[in-house]
């Protein structure tokens, strides 16, 4: 049903209806889900959450902008507070034409002069308009219309403005006369005598609302019995928001401590609720291309990496932050951009520490006296037999994209290879070098590079590069690799077998083991002047 329709049925039904106030797009779901029938977008309330006063300084298009939002959010009909149509007859038209572009079912506009000041202000000394005047304003509007439904009130301020209940019966009866759909009746006093007694006295004419504010100790029965056709609940969420927005901001300031307020707050889960997140997941699900599960990664992290010093003393390695984010952040981040979006980390050390938005983990509970393919034994319990790479790296080297490109060369196992292995020798630091098929070379790039042994203890004749820390399985050679870590953890044994020893395994076992010559792009973090380098690794 359209909404000028269910707002035409609020009015013409001999029952009761209250509706509540709303004031953007949030209150306005809120007001539909606690069951009302309707919605009054209060001037007062929408111009306070504006933080400006009730007195047409939010200007209408502003008040129209915030209305479109209302009307969004919600399904049921809006009656809007037109103050006073924003200006002359024409103002009028043009108001209308716009709320019925936005589906607001109705207007109410109150026979005030523009600009108006709220009714609980000084009430007595505001001037009203000239009964002539306001009739062609309602005749305007009603010619404006194109939707017949589409309601106009007409709102008397006479008893507001202390002019008497003949002078309020007489404003009334021209204003229905003019083509009014309904007549608010406004008063300020704190019982309901005068708005009963003008009900009586008024008649059938036309249905009549009331915003019983001020008041409020009267039964809603009452207004039920004296045939009123609609009760306006006109500020209470804005009301109710105020005492608990101040209470929390209060608490906060002096605590300073969020879970002071955590469990008097709504949960953001809530909030998602309230905002359709869920219907935006599902479309997601409808209209966005589906991705395949893609490649994954695995990321050995489980050791703390004591060379780090204190940096180390509540965290492991990977989680030290360079640049504002752990190290194994930025690894995340690199695997992502090159869509890889299945990524686990293997936690030992400090392993509570090992948390992130995303990151898969798995818990080697026994790194202290295991290595690194224990570490991946474990997380290739967790992996799925797929055609889709495995990529296995280290929790402290950091790689840019492109090395997950450079990988992707043919081969069932992709190693990067960083040609100038002498800088880090000449640090004297710790390096998996490699002897392989071909010498690194402006030429090699055209021939299938082959990996012979890996190793720290490639002698310097043999060595022609330094692995980077990276390696590429193919899905089809998932087996080969879980094969040869249950091997060698049983030779080998769980401390020492490590993932050099497996690329010699690999090529023990005929199995070609492709090295992709590189230079750069790769930062090993072992000891404390390479996180001061990481900070410009970019
Ligand atoms: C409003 O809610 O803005 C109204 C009702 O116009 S009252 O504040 O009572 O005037
Ligand atoms: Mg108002």
């Amino acid at each position: 049903m359209r909404k000028t329709t269910q707002f035409r049925q609020l009015l013409s039904t001999h029952r009761l209806d209250c509706i509540l106030e709303a004031h953007n797009g949030l209150s306005a779901r809120i007001v539909e889900e606690a069951g009302f029938p309707g919605i009054w977008a209060s001037g007062l309330c929408l111009s306070a959450q504006f933080g400006v006063r009730d007195s047409n300084e939010a200007s209408w298009t502003q008040v129209l902008e915030m209305l479109e939002f209302m009307s969004d959010a919600s399904r049921i009909p809006i009656l809007l507070d037109g103050d006073t149509g924003y200006g002359n007859f024409n103002n009028m038209r043009r108001l209308v034409r716009k709320l019925e572009q936005r589906d607001v079912a109705a207007v109410c506009i109150e026979d005030k002069q523009f600009p108006k000041t709220n009714s609980f202000i000084d009430g007595e000394s505001q001037p009203l308009a000239d009964v002539d005047e306001f009739c062609g304003k309602i005749k305007a509007g009603k010619d404006a219309q194109s939707d017949d439904e589409f309601s106009i009130v007409a709102r008397v301020e006479a008893l507001i403005a202390g002019r008497g209940m003949d002078e309020a019966l007489r404003r009334a009866r021209a204003y229905v006369e003019a083509g009014a759909d309904a007549i608010l009746i406004h008063s300020a006093r704190p019982t309901a005598d005068e708005v009963l007694t003008f009900r009586a006295e008024f008649g059938d004419a036309a249905p009549v609302v009331i915003v019983p504010t001020r008041y409020h100790d009267t039964p809603t029965e009452v207004f039920r019995q004296a045939g009123f056709a609609l009760a306006i609940f006109a500020n209470h969420l804005l009301r109710s928001s105020i005492v608990a927005m101040q209470r929390t901001a209060r608490v906060l300031a002096r605590t300073e401590r969020l879970a002071s307020v955590e469990n008097r707050i709504a949960p953001l889960s809530e909030v998602f609720r309230l905002q359709g997140a869920d219907e935006l997941k599902q479309a997601e699900d409808r209209f966005l291309p589906q991705p395949g599960p893609g490649a994954r990664a695995i990321v050995l992290a489980a050791s703390r990496g004591s060379a780090l010093g204190t940096l180390t003393a509540d965290r492991p390695k990977a989680m030290v932050e360079v640049e504002g984010e752990p190290i194994l952040a930025h690894i995340l981040h690199a695997y992502r951009s090159a869509s890889v979006r299945d990524v686990t980390a293997v936690r030992g050390y400090a392993k509570e520490r090992v948390a992130l938005n995303g990151l898969k983990t798995v818990d080697n509970d026994d790194f202290a006296t295991t290595g690194e393919l224990y570490s991946l034994k474990l997380a290739l319990e967790k992996v799925e037999d797929r055609p889709e790479d495995l990529f296995v790296s280290y929790g402290d080297v950091l790689f840019h994209r492109g090395v997950l490109d450079l990988v992707s060369a043919e081969g069932d196992f992709v190693i990067p290879v960083d040609t100038h292995w002498k800088e880090g020798a000449n640090l004297g630091r710790y390096a998996d070098y490699v002897a392989c098929s071909v010498a690194p070379s402006r030429r090699s790039f055209k021939k299938p590079v082959k990996l012979l042994r890996a190793g720290a203890d490639v002698a310097e004749a043999e060595r022609h590069g330094e692995w980077m820390g990276l390696l590429r399985v193919s899905g089809s050679a998932l087996g080969v690799l879980r094969q040869g870590v249950d091997e060698l953890l049983e030779t080998a044994g769980e401390r020492s077998a490590d993932l050099g020893m497996l690329f010699n395994w690999l090529v023990a076992r005929g199995e070609d083991v492709r090295v992709v010559y590189t230079t750069g792009s790769w930062l090993d973090i072992d000891e404390l002047r390479d996180v001061v380098e990481a900070e410009s690794f970019q």
